[in-house]
């Protein structure tokens, strides 16, 4: 088929969730653009279409989990807790696409299958597994950073007679009462999970691979004048967000924790533990956890006492109790620790004694114990940032595809662009900011939104960035991140959870403040790094 044959559209947004949706309202709305919106899900939300296990929670403060760009929204949409659930965010998310009149173009249950750059035309040709085929000026990938399942290679899953879920793909109806249930994976989502459903199942098996770090979530409700104060300080609050490190409401500290007392150390550790929150705990106790090791030590010394408090079994205690630096995406919890005095609970550590195969009855550990299971629930993740990039046929130039592209490196100018992919921009792509992300989307949407503005001006074809460029962004962000303790432990931010892949790079690690001001910098040198081709 030729281009001409296709439908045409002045951009195509992959992904309906907190991003393509912004993506899809400034573009039309704002510039007047023909854009349509393609996502697998049967609705909008992305994440919050996909995670429906029990205990899914928000762990950002729910006042900034949302949009901020629109004052009226903020003013008439409301919450009830300090966190969010699932259904909620949901529902927050179908009121937004109704607010905005976004579902007449957006089109579920498709999956985009192939983007190739035809640079005769200066366009990409996207293709669905429907059978569509367009083609569009623009392509924005809005496919999320934990989107694309990790699903374990454990030998002999497909002989496992019981049920088996995902927590990323989670059906409707799941009945969890009288049932013997497995849970693998402790991080975010496994500790939520365990700790929602332990008091509902009959017996739960855990299977955990790295024992984690976690404090009090604090979640409580909140009263009409907290809500009240928020929405009459909307400015203030979102100003602060915005220029702060990780935009969760919050002034990050200034105090390196070893320029305090013992005492006044112990004393803030255990305020943040009362208040809860995970990145508060990090980042607003001491400027210093996530950067310097005795900082951290302390930090990660005060969670393991808890650890010995809290459970009252010593081998299970230990076995819960990590000994690593405390440098993963930093948790909360609604009683997790606590669970495991439950007489229903139990906890296998798969390092000491790997899950060598599942089993028509459960799963079969090294030690020749198996342990019988009516459903398995795997927590196991995602396949983090580039994941569901490297599940399309996508091509740039040259018919390049973006495997043999990045290689085993996903690279990015200022997050939102890659060379030799042009008029391809990303939200939420590598080297993008590590941060309570609506806000880091949003920035993210209205610079590329201006961008496309500045091109139509200009009549400008095409935008992509240099390599040069890309390459000054990626050491950029290799500085910045041999600063922080990170980098020291395997999890998803360094994209080393998934089979197969390399421990590398994945985010700029400076904070939002600073990311929105290497995005005006950018914009304001006349899109320095970038390379235009004219119509
Ligand atoms: P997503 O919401 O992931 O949407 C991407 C969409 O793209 C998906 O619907 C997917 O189906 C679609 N898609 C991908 N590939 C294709 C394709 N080829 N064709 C068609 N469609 C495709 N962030 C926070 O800041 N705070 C939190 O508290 C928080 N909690 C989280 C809890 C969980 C369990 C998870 C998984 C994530 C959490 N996050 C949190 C991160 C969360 O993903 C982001 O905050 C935000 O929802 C991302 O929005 P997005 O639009 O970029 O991507
Ligand atoms: P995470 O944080 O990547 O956690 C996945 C968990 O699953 C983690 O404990 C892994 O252990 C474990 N895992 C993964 N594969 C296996 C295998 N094969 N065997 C045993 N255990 C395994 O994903 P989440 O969904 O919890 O959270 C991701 C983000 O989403 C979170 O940070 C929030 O931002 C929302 P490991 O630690 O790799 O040893």
């Amino acid at each position: 088929s030729s281009p001409s044959s296709a439908i045409h559209f002045d951009a195509i947004v992959v992904g309906a969730g907190f991003g393509g949706m912004y993506m899809l309202h400034k573009l039309r709305d704002q510039l007047g653009l023909k854009v349509k919106v393609f996502d697998t899900a049967g609705g909008i939300g992305g994440t919050w279409y996909w995670n429906r296990y029990p205990g899914a929670l928000s762990d950002t403060h729910s006042h900034v989990y949302q949009y901020s760009f629109d004052e009226a929204m903020l003013q008439e949409w409301t919450w009830k807790n300090k966190y969010l659930t699932q259904p909620e965010i949901l529902a927050y998310l179908e009121y937004v696409a109704d607010r905005l009149d976004l579902r007449p173009d957006i089109q579920l249950n498709t999956t985009v299958t192939s983007m190739h750059f035809n640079e005769v035309h200066n366009i990409w040709e996207v293709r669905t597994d429907r059978g569509g085929y367009y083609t569009a000026r623009f392509i924005v990938t809005a496919l999320g950073l934990l989107s694309a399942i990790n699903w374990p290679n454990i030998p002999g899953r497909e002989s496992f007679q019981g049920e088996m879920y995902h927590t990323a793909a989670w059906p409707k109806d799941v009945e969890l009462r009288g049932k013997r249930v497995g849970v693998i994976g402790t991080g975010s989502t496994g500790v939520q999970l365990i700790t929602a459903i332990a008091p509902e199942v009959k017996h739960l098996t855990v299977f955990q691979r790295t024992p984690q770090y976690s404090v009090p979530t604090g979640n409580r409700p909140v009263s009409a004048q907290e809500i009240a104060e928020v929405k009459r300080n909307f400015s203030k609050v979102w100003q602060q967000v915005r220029e702060s490190a990780v935009a969760f409401g919050f002034e990050e500290s200034t105090v390196p924790a070893m320029s305090v007392s013992e005492a006044e150390r112990q004393r803030v550790f255990q305020e943040a533990w009362n208040q809860g929150n995970g990145f508060y705990y990090m980042f607003g106790t001491f400027c210093d956890i996530a950067t310097d090791p005795q900082a951290n030590e302390a930090a990660a010394t005060f969670i393991r006492n808890k650890i010995a408090e809290i459970v009252k079994d010593p081998e299970t205690a230990r076995k819960l109790t990590p000994t690593d630096v405390y440098a993963r995406r930093p948790l909360c919890d609604s009683g997790y620790y606590r669970t495991y005095n439950r007489s229903n609970v139990s906890l296998v550590d798969v390092k000491a004694t790997p899950i060598s195969a599942m089993t028509p009855r459960g799963i079969r550990t090294a030690d020749g114990v198996e342990h019988e299971l009516d459903m398995l629930i795997l927590a196991t993740g995602y396949d983090a940032v580039d994941g569901n990039y490297r599940r399309i046929d996508l091509r740039g130039r040259g018919g390049q595809t973006i495997n043999e592209h990045w290689n085993d490196t996903p690279t990015s100018y200022v997050g939102v662009s890659t060379a030799n992919f042009p008029n391809m921009f990303m939200i939420l792509g590598p080297n993008g900011p590590f941060t309570n992300l609506p806000p880091s989307i949003e920035a993210q949407v209205e610079w590329i939104t201006d961008l496309v503005a500045h091109m139509r001006q200009h009549g400008l074809a095409t935008a992509e960035p240099t390599r040069d460029a890309e390459d000054a962004w990626g050491r950029t962000c290799a500085e910045i991140a041999e600063q922080t303790l990170f980098g020291q432990v395997e999890s998803w931010i360094f994209g080393a959870n998934s089979p197969g892949k390399k421990h590398t790079l994945m985010f700029y690690l400076a904070g939002l403040g600073n990311y929105r001001k290497q995005l005006a910098d950018v914009a304001n040198a006349q899109y320095q790094g970038f390379a235009f081709q004219p119509l």
